[in-house]
């Protein structure tokens, strides 16, 4: 029989890879569960996670490492100064991202922390594809106020548009007008949205914008923490760009930025690391000076040779078109799954996780009683998964009138780890959902009993309403 040549191309999403190595997860019972919750007040941060079963708080620092990023470790070269690995990083970003100068940090908030210094003047605007928690502290911290800039779609769990991380050129404008140019430190884009729900912005949008910015002398900073699975939706949806490899992709929305913070612990494949990367020689100047203030040694900012190491090779693995698709691929099926039994999750399904809408799901919680916190800690309770709550807790509060920020959005966060959990693991957690959305009235809302200052969705503590 003669086959067509086609007979053999992978049609399902399913891993280009193989298992070499597990990691047993613990079962708990109720009892166990009800008794952990309380201890770690209510906040899913709080838990040890020896007592959680399937683990989706975040894809962060989660990810499953490679033999070969592993046969990497091995090549750390733990020179204080100078290591080779620094230099392999270095070629990889320049490589895979196009931008020209590195200076490596612990992770993403470590550059945030060091671009904000540099560029963020007090009373400067930032404005933004919507914030991120980590992001706009940094922001305020240097003396700036964040502005989001992001479509209105973006706010809307419903809708469906492709890009829902676009800019709104409009509202940018309205911003320049009322400050001027010199005002706006930089234009914060994110690839991808993360507190939106994953979703990508366009390389339609994002040119626009750059003409834009470029008309009126004012930067892109680029947060890349999730760009190849950016480029992944590009790839689906954006006319044009089908035949064209998530590689490609990566580097020419890079391009379109005058530099970048990393959080290598997302799409570059590993479980600690991250860098910031400009194109500007007098910005790389003053970060290779800051950063021996607060990371370490500019050729290893808080990495060692062999997280550097690690790092280069996550950076080439996570722009292969097949990597991307079964990650991808795998969360969207999760999100297809709750959505055949009309479980209110945003739409479009996005890149690192599936996000519930906790104010559809809990329509009797008022926001001020933490429905997407208590809705977390419900599905903990039921069987042991550990979810993140992204809404009027990780909001925090205005630093002018001290009062709660009220998210439009209030969205608990199946964050899917990269390599880790296996369909079968997906198909666990839509049986949890179903069970605690049957059981919804039964969630009465949280109480706030201990605050933190910064981040306070980190630390915080709850007591039950009921
Ligand atoms: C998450 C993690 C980190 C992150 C990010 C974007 C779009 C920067 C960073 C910071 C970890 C996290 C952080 C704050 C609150 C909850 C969870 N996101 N930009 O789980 O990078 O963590 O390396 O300093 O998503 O989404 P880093």
């Amino acid at each position: 029989m003669e086959l067509d040549s086609n007979t053999y191309r992978r049609r399902s999403w399913a891993e280009p890879w193989k298992i070499k190595m597990v990691e047993h997860v613990k079962m708990t019972t109720y009892e166990e569960r009800k008794k952990a919750l309380v201890e770690a007040g209510f906040n899913t941060f709080l838990l040890r996670s020896g007592d959680v079963y399937i683990d989706l708080l975040t894809d962060s620092g989660t990810n499953a490492m490679s033999d070969r990023q592993w046969a990497g470790l091995m090549l750390g070269d733990e020179a204080y100064a100078g290591s080779e690995n620094y230099y392999h990083l270095e070629d990889a970003i320049q490589k895979y991202y196009g931008y020209k100068y590195l200076v490596p940090t612990h992770q993403g908030r470590g550059a945030e922390n060091i671009i904000s210094r540099i560029l963020i003047k007090q009373g400067d605007i930032v404005p933004g594809n919507m914030y991120f928690t980590t992001t706009r502290l940094h922001q305020e911290l240097s003396g700036g106020t964040f502005k989001d800039i992001i479509i209105d779609e973006a706010h809307d769990p419903e809708s469906e548009y492709p890009f829902k991380g676009n800019v709104d050129l409009a509202k940018l404008d309205a911003l320049v007008d009322e400050y001027g140019a010199n005002r706006i430190s930089y234009v914060s884009i994110a690839t991808t949205v993360n507190m939106a729900g994953g979703q990508p912005i366009s390389l339609a949008n994002l040119r626009e914008l750059r003409a834009y910015c470029l008309q009126h002398g004012i930067r892109i900073i680029h947060d890349m923490t999730r760009v190849a699975e950016n480029a992944w939706f590009i790839k689906q949806r954006e006319e044009g760009y089908a035949d064209k490899s998530v590689a490609e992709i990566v580097k020419e929305i890079c391009s379109l930025t005058d530099g970048a913070t990393m959080s290598a612990k997302k799409d570059a494949l590993v479980n600690i690391g991250g860098f910031l990367a400009v194109n500007d020689y007098d910005i790389f100047e003053e970060a290779r000076n800051l950063v021996v203030v607060y990371e370490g040694l500019h050729t290893y900012g808080g990495m060692s040779g062999r997280d550097m190491e690690a790092v280069a090779i996550g950076i080439e693995e996570s722009v292969q078109d097949d990597h991307i698709r079964s990650r991808v691929g795998q969360v969207e099926y999760l999100g297809n799954r709750l959505l055949a039994h009309d479980i209110p999750i945003v739409k479009p399904v996005g890149s690192h996780g599936v996000f519930l809408d906790a104010k559809k799901f809990l329509p009797h919680v008022p926001q001020i009683s933490f429905p997407a916190q208590a809705l977390a800690a419900a599905i903990y309770l039921d069987s042991g998964i550990r979810t993140m709550e992204r809404g009027i807790v990780s909001a925090g509060r205005d630093k002018l009138t001290g009062d709660h920020y009220y998210p439009k959005l209030e969205l608990v966060r199946l964050t899917i780890p990269r390599r880790v959990y296996t369909q079968a693991h997906m198909d666990v957690v839509v049986e949890s959902i179903l069970e605690v959305f049957d059981q919804r009235n039964r969630v009465l809302g949280l109480k706030m009993v201990y605050e933190p200052k910064y981040l306070r969705f980190f630390q915080a503590r709850f007591e039950s309403l009921g």
